[in-house]
């Protein structure tokens, strides 16, 4: 286990690592061969000895090694471009960290440093993260340094120092075994957080005392789990965490010796919380006010509380205000610091505690220190041995004001890593601008295929998982290492090996004469052992850790100072929290609403938000078939009744506009949203759709004190579209060229969405592309020419058509003949109507085409719209209701279908197809 160096041919070994996707941050076991091909990943499995998972993986993360199969789609070399007009072409590592370099230290002497600034992201490592934080604020002299936490953990960070001191959560996993109420706060666990969730749901198995209250505007499968659900109105957290305050004020339900002794600022919490009655609480968030004193009577009598929550509070232009209501029922109740009890920010991504901890945005410097505050400055530029006043006293710019300086001007050049900002980014309209108009950008990343390498003029090929070496902390402040199982493919590079070269370059041309070197640290170890000198003394002192240490005894939990042999898991139990005088702080949060209102234009509220099986951009879940079947496309969800009113049906496609801008969806009404609200996944781009998806539309209003933007609210408008024709099209073979060819075609559609689509049975290398396409002109000739060529579906000796030149109809089938049957391989439709999509669509996942060509066609038309719920164990929707209505309930259904033993995700699923189909 973990050796090191190059496999040897036909050696196989397995690396312990840690899993790429969520902040539950689980170990994996990653099996790695060499074959004459080279080094490649053959399986993952969950790492039963890692206390995050005891060997469970999710569906993303069980997905790993598929993700990784193939080179296919991956920046192998760096790339340059010498204007804005030619293309970009390969280079070797010498040329292109020079010439990065000479550009960005170009504009830091013309312009000075703050010209310059960086989009980082809470998936580098640790030590990634540490390299590019010195290079902007030791080096250059500039904060501009933010990540994409910025849209993801930012109040949570404020919420944590303005109520506590510091930042961080104060509980641990175990938790979550130990608490009697858990309150989920805008938090869908059941497909963001699965594996912390598989944990819940087994206490609640064991103890059926154990309550669970759901806050979110969407009937989520966390939500359809819940004791109770409060679907509030989306942006009124503040209004309900006041009003359950204000009864449990009332009913005399606080600590007041822990208020008394331990915090400041409650009497005037007190008087704010006077207004905020149950009655006008609950009538804000509308919902009853009896749910709203159940939850609060639940909460305040629980033996332990704990609440879960995620972006849902964050995500909000009053994202600070919503964790500090939160936080503050824990205060008032002592719900803290003991097992069981807390509140429990979860993190989003991998590693978004570590870039809090090397202080890698621009609003920190490292190791919690303040920007602002002289001492911490003076301290930092002393650990890196910097000039006293090398450090610049003005904070950075936050992630969209960034974006916005870039389009203004103030800021030349951008150096983004390990996120996609035309992508995930509010308002996406706005950030093309800004990259098309800024003088220097330089992307660094793994996939080729992401809506940000376009404008790169700089693109610098980083290895990913699997093949990078480093820490991450997850969301228990735990660090677990990552390892690499095989070797880095083409000319890939670590991200800090990169910075580094051109940081080391740069100093070069920048530093003062006899000024100390600054990038001595060559390996991951020794830049982990940088890190963690300068956290001695501080809240998450990590001073007795290292890499060998982590290496001997697996992962561990912050605090950890020099001489321990163990993290803490719980933080203040003792009621001393790392203020000035020791004392928690209250604060007055007074409810205000979201930052744009409905109107007779946009009258609709739109929210967005993950789904099970796919992660963010899709760059690597997007490259494995078997992660579609859950959601096989894009879609906006919308209450029936809102549906029918406006005359639209399912499948139906539909304008989403804003005030910024607009995209086509598929309409699925889904009585999840509440009437007025309507919902859309955040995960297709322009990789996968016409559109740069939901962004398009969302709006870039931030909180004050975070900064974070306003990613779960904006005002829309829904309409139908009528398009001149339909195209649907799938093609069988391999995958990712096959998506390659096509995806250059989908932005000439009014809509167009691609999706995978895998074969039981079939290769590994094998899937279907499925392509749907709508458009308002007529089919252009060479369009659909192109479309043949990318598929290779144009007519021949293997292909059927029937075209119907006066009303525009084509229908071609092509097959291949194998063991002396013809088996369908690819379908081009045009004219289908919108609703006969997903009968198509699922005669493609079904065995119609494992058929000889003409029991096919007749298959196809009896297939019904059937959805796979279980993907590991391939269970469609019809085989487990057929099971329920013979009476089984979800421990039967495991044993007779096999479905939800393997992953676990479908098991909120199955639970509710079991009550539905059973009361049915
Ligand atoms: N499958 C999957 N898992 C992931 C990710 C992924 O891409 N895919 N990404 C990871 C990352 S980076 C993150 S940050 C986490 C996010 O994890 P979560 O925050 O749990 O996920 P979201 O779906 O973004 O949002 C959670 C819920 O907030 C609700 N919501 C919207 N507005 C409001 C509101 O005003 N109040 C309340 N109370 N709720 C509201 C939405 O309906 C949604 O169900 O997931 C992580 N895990
Ligand atoms: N509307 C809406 N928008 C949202 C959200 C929402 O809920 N709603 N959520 C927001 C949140 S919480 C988040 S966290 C962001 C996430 O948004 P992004 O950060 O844009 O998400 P990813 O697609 O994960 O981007 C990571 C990129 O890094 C690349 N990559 C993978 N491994 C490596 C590596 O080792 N090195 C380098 N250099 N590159 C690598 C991947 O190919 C991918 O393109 O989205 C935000 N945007
Ligand atoms: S829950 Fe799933 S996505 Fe998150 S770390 Fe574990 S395996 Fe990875
Ligand atoms: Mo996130």
């Amino acid at each position: 286990m973990d050796g090191t160096g190059p496999l040897l041919p036909g050696e196989r070994r397995t690396t312990r690592s840690t899993c790429c996707y969520c902040g539950v941050g689980c170990g994996v076991l990653i099996h790695g061969e060499r074959t004459a091909a080279g080094e490649r990943i053959t399986g993952v499995e969950g790492d039963p000895d890692h206390p995050a998972n005891f060997g469970r993986l999710c569906s993303k993360g069980l997905a790993l090694a598929e993700s990784a199969r193939s080179l296919e789609g991956r920046v192998l070399a760096p790339q340059l471009r010498g204007r804005r007009q030619e293309a970009r072409r390969a280079v070797d590592w010498g040329l292109a960290l020079d010439t990065v370099a000479e550009r960005l230290a170009g504009i830091v002497e013309r312009h000075g440093p703050d010209a310059v600034a960086f989009y980082i992201s809470g998936q580098l490592l640790t030590e990634d993260y540490y390299v590019f934080n010195k290079l902007a604020k030791g080096l250059l002299g500039t904060n501009n340094i933010d990540t994409n936490s910025r849209l993801c953990m930012s109040s949570a960070v404020t919420g944590y120092k303005l109520a506590f001191g510091a930042d961080g959560p104060p509980t641990c996993y175990d938790d979550l075994e130990h608490a009697k109420t858990v309150l989920f706060a805008g938090s869908n666990a059941a497909y963001a957080h699965p594996v912390l969730f598989r944990r819940l749901e087994d206490a609640k198995e064991r103890d059926r005392d154990i309550r669970w209250i759901v806050v979110d505007p969407r009937r989520t499968d966390t939500a359809a789990m819940a004791d109770l659900h409060l679907q509030i109105q989306p942006g009124t957290d503040v209004a309900l965490f006041n009003g359950m305050l204000h009864h449990l004020v009332w009913e005399g339900l606080l600590d007041q010796a822990f208020i008394d002794a331990h915090t400041t600022g409650f009497g005037e919490l007190k008087q704010l919380l006077r207004e905020y009655t149950p009655r006008m609480s609950a009538e804000i968030c509308g919902i009853p006010a009896e749910d709203l004193v159940t939850a609060a009577e639940w909460f305040g009598r629980s033996p332990a509380a704990l609440s879960l929550y995620c972006m849902g509070l964050n995500q909000s232009a009053h994202g600070t205000d919503k964790n500090l209501a939160l936080i503050q029922l824990h205060l008032a109740t002592r719900q803290l610091g003991r097992p069981g009890a807390g509140p429990f920010s979860l993190t989003g991504q991998p590693n978004a505690m570590g870039g809090r901890e090397v202080g890698g945005m621009a609003t920190m410097l490292a190791a919690h220190r303040e920007i602002t505050d002289d001492t911490h400055r003076a301290e930092v530029e002393a650990l890196w041995r910097l000039a006293p006043g090398s450090l610049s006293p003005r904070p950075g710019l936050a992630a969209v004001e960034l974006f916005e300086a870039l389009h203004s001007g103030k800021v030349k050049a951008v150096w983004i890593a390990c996120t996609n900002p035309v992508h995930s980014m509010p308002d996406i309209g706005r950030v093309r601008e800004a990259l098309q108009r800024a003088e220097y950008v330089v992307v660094q990343e793994a996939f080729a295929d992401t809506d940000t390498v376009p404008y790169a003029d700089a693109l610098l090929p980083a290895t990913t998982w699997g093949e990078k070496d480093g820490t991450v902390t997850n969301s228990e402040r735990r660090i677990s290492r990552v390892r690499a199982a095989v070797a880095a493919p083409g000319q890939a590079r670590p991200d800090w090996w990169i910075v580094r070269e051109v940081a080391r370059r740069i100093e070069a041309r920048l530093a003062a004469p006899g000024a100390a070197p600054l990038f001595q640290a060559d390996a991951p170890a020794a830049i982990f052992d940088e890190h963690r000198a300068m956290t001695v003394g501080r809240d998450l002192d990590i001073g007795g850790l290292d890499h060998a240490r982590l290496d001997e005894h697996g992962p561990q939990q912050w605090p950890f100072p020099a001489g321990q042999v163990q993290g803490q898991p719980r933080r203040y139990g003792d009621g001393v929290f790392p203020t000035a005088d020791g004392r928690a702080r209250f604060h007055a949060t007074a409810y205000r609403p979201v930052a744009e209102q409905t109107s007779a234009r946009y009258p609709l509220r739109l929210i967005t938000g993950r789904l099970r099986d796919q992660w963010h951009g899709m760059s690597r879940t997007g490259r494995v078939a078997g992660l579609f079947a859950h959601n096989p496309e894009p879609g906006l969800r919308m209450h029936p009744d809102d549906a029918s009113r406006r005359g639209l049906r399912s499948g139906d496609l539909v304008r989403v506009s804003s005030k910024r801008g607009e995209l086509v969806l598929p309409l699925e009404p889904s009585d999840e949203v509440a009437s007025g609200t309507v919902f859309a996944a955040m995960h297709w781009s322009g990789q996968h759709l016409s559109s740069g998806g939901i962004n398009e539309v969302s709006q870039p209003a931030t909180d004050a004190r975070s900064r974070q933007p306003e990613l779960k609210h904006a005002a829309v408008r829904v309409e139908k579209v009528e398009f001149g024709w339909h195209l649907l099209a799938a093609r069988r073979g391999n995958a990712l060229p096959l998506h390659a060819a096509v995806q250059p075609l989908l932005k000439d559609c009014g809509y167009a969405a691609l999706s995978l689509q895998a074969e039981p049975g079939a290769a590994i290398d094998v899937a279907w592309l499925v392509l749907r396409a709508a458009s308002v002109e007529a089919m252009p000739a060479d369009w659909l020419a192109a479309l043949d060529h990318a598929l290779g579906l144009a007519a021949g000796t293997d292909t059927l058509e029937y075209r119907d030149a006066r009303r525009g109809l084509l229908k071609r089938v092509a097959w291949r003949e194998a063991d002396g049957e013809n088996f369908i391989d690819g379908v081009l439709w045009t004219d289908v109507h919108p609703a006969g999509e997903s009968l198509l669509r699922n005669a493609i996942a079904g065995d119609a085409w494992r058929r000889p060509r003409l029991a096919a066609f007749s298959v196809l038309a009896e297939v019904e719209r059937d959805p796979l719920v279980c993907v590991c164990r391939q269970v469609t929707e019809s085989a487990i209701r057929a099971e329920v209505r013979n009476g089984a309930d979800v421990p039967a259904l495991k044993q007779r279908l096999g479905c939800g033993t393997v992953c676990g995700s479908c098991v909120p699923q199955l639970n509710r197809l079991a009550r539905e189909t059973a009361s049915a």
